[in-house]
């Protein structure tokens, strides 16, 4: 290839600022931009987690004001399973598909110790999809069903006690994997002089295990005010319910209890509103961007190093991801070569080997053929002889057999006196 000479833009330095005598019209881009997002729809995947019977399904149908027609789950499940649902909205002309990923039977296992790890999992297999698809030749990225999490919604129990080992045990691995905003579950029954101890308690116990929580950001100034003060009020104390009850003129979601009506969207009853306000109304987007350019690419790096690819070289100069290939690709037909050489030597080898051993079982097979050969000569000498010895007892037999046949006829007399004798 020819070396190419690269011509980079000016730096910063020498960029002039220029004045436009007219309207030019790219003042119109962020309508652009709004215009193409709507048109595309909009994507957010949460993440509940929390013990089965925390309101977690509640509270998902309070915060989009739907129903999701949840099952409720059994106690009795031996590991903790992640069920994600995914369901398409649209208010006024935005279209928002949501995804809503449950954790089945947290927290109901005699023993907790792995109930993170189907989480954790879970997690990393939304992030390798999304790299996988990244690394494809042909992407398909504007088509995508990006099912990255972007925000864990993390059940606390209103026990008023402070944090569980699960909750702190699962926070601290997944901070670095996905927004965590911790919430108590069913703030409607804890005291509300309770509530600021057990809330002080679990921020100071977070703090204490160097869990990252997801901070609302301050950067922007339109909202840095309003998020600065909802980080203070963390972690959001609500209330869900599926029931409505009358107050004026309006429906209102409340639970109702013997003593007085808790409604879900009174500031004063819980902090439902502001969980709304942050997760939904302000922070959507920095919570998707937050997930693409902090978690995610955390993920990838971490990926990417495993397979072997880095930016610096072995003496920290830059490299690039081509040349990196590159090198793997020749280290790799190297290996290839060197396994094949390999093999060939002790294919010889073998053959080496095989050959001996044949050589040697051959050899004991002359051996055995002249043994018995020889044996077999003596054997037959044997018989020889004695069919010899056989012979001749029969030749001396027939002889015999003559004579005493000879002797017969000579004469009956000489047999009488012969008999005679033998009498006496
Ligand atoms: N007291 C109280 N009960 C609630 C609240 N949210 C839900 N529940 C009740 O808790 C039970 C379990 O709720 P569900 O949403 O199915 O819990 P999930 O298993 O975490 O999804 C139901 O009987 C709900 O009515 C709440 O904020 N306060
Ligand atoms: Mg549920």
């Amino acid at each position: 290839m020819a070396a190419v000479d690269t011509v980079k833009p000016t730096d910063g330095n020498n960029i002039r600022t220029l004045k436009l005598s007219g309207h030019v019209g790219f003042d119109s881009l962020p309508d652009q931009l709004v215009s193409k997002s709507v048109q595309n729809g909009f994507i957010f995947n949460i993440l509940c987690i929390g013990e089965t019977g925390l309101g977690k399904s509640t509270l998902m149908d309070s915060l989009f004001n739907t129903s999701f027609e949840s099952t409720q789950a059994s106690h009795n499940l031996p590991t903790v399973k992640l069920k994600a649902h995914t369901y398409e909205l649209q208010e006024s002309n935005v279209r928002l598909k949501l995804t809503i990923v449950d954790t089945v039977g947290y927290g109901d296992q005699i023993n907790k110790e792995d109930s993170f790890k189907a989480v954790v999992d879970y997690i990393d297999a939304q992030f390798e999809a999304y790299l996988q698809e990244e690394l494809k030749i042909k992407r398909s990225l504007a088509t995508y069903h990006d099912t990255r999490t972007h925000v864990c919604l993390y059940f606390i129990c209103p026990t008023g006690h402070g944090l569980k080992s699960i909750d702190l045990v699962c926070m601290k691995k997944l901070d670095s994997k996905v927004n965590i905003i911790p919430i108590i579950a069913k703030a409607d029954t804890i005291s509300k002089s309770e509530l600021q101890k057990f809330k002080a308690k679990i921020m100071s116990e977070l703090s204490n295990n160097g869990v990252q929580i997801y901070q609302f950001p301050t950067d922007d100034d339109s909202v840095s005010e309003m998020n600065a003060s909802m980080n203070s009020h963390t972690p959001f104390a609500v209330v869900g319910s599926t029931d409505f009850v009358r107050v004026g003129n309006k429906m209102m979601r409340s639970r109702q209890y013997p003593w007085g009506t808790v409604q879900v969207e009174n500031e004063s009853h819980c902090d439902f509103v502001k969980l709304r306000e942050m997760l939904i109304r302000t922070n959507m987007e920095d919570m998707r961007e937050k997930t693409h350019c902090k978690h995610y690419e955390l993920y990838r790096k971490k990926r990417l190093e495993q397979m072997g690819f880095s930016d610096v070289d072995s003496d920290n100069k830059p490299v690039s991801f081509q040349q990196t290939f590159e090198q793997k690709r020749s280290n790799h037909l190297l290996e290839l070569q060197q396994k094949e050489d390999e093999m060939r030597q002790m294919f010889v080898v073998r053959v080496r080997e095989k050959e001996g051993e044949l050589k040697e079982s051959e050899k004991e097979l002359h051996a055995k053929f002249d043994k018995l050969k020889k044996d077999h000569t003596e054997e037959k000498k044997k018989l020889e002889d004695s069919r010899k010895k056989l012979e001749e007892e029969l030749l001396e037999f027939n002889r015999r057999k003559q004579q005493i046949a000879q002797q017969m006829t000579a004469g009956s007399h000489h047999t009488l006196t012969l008999g005679k004798t033998k009498k006496k």
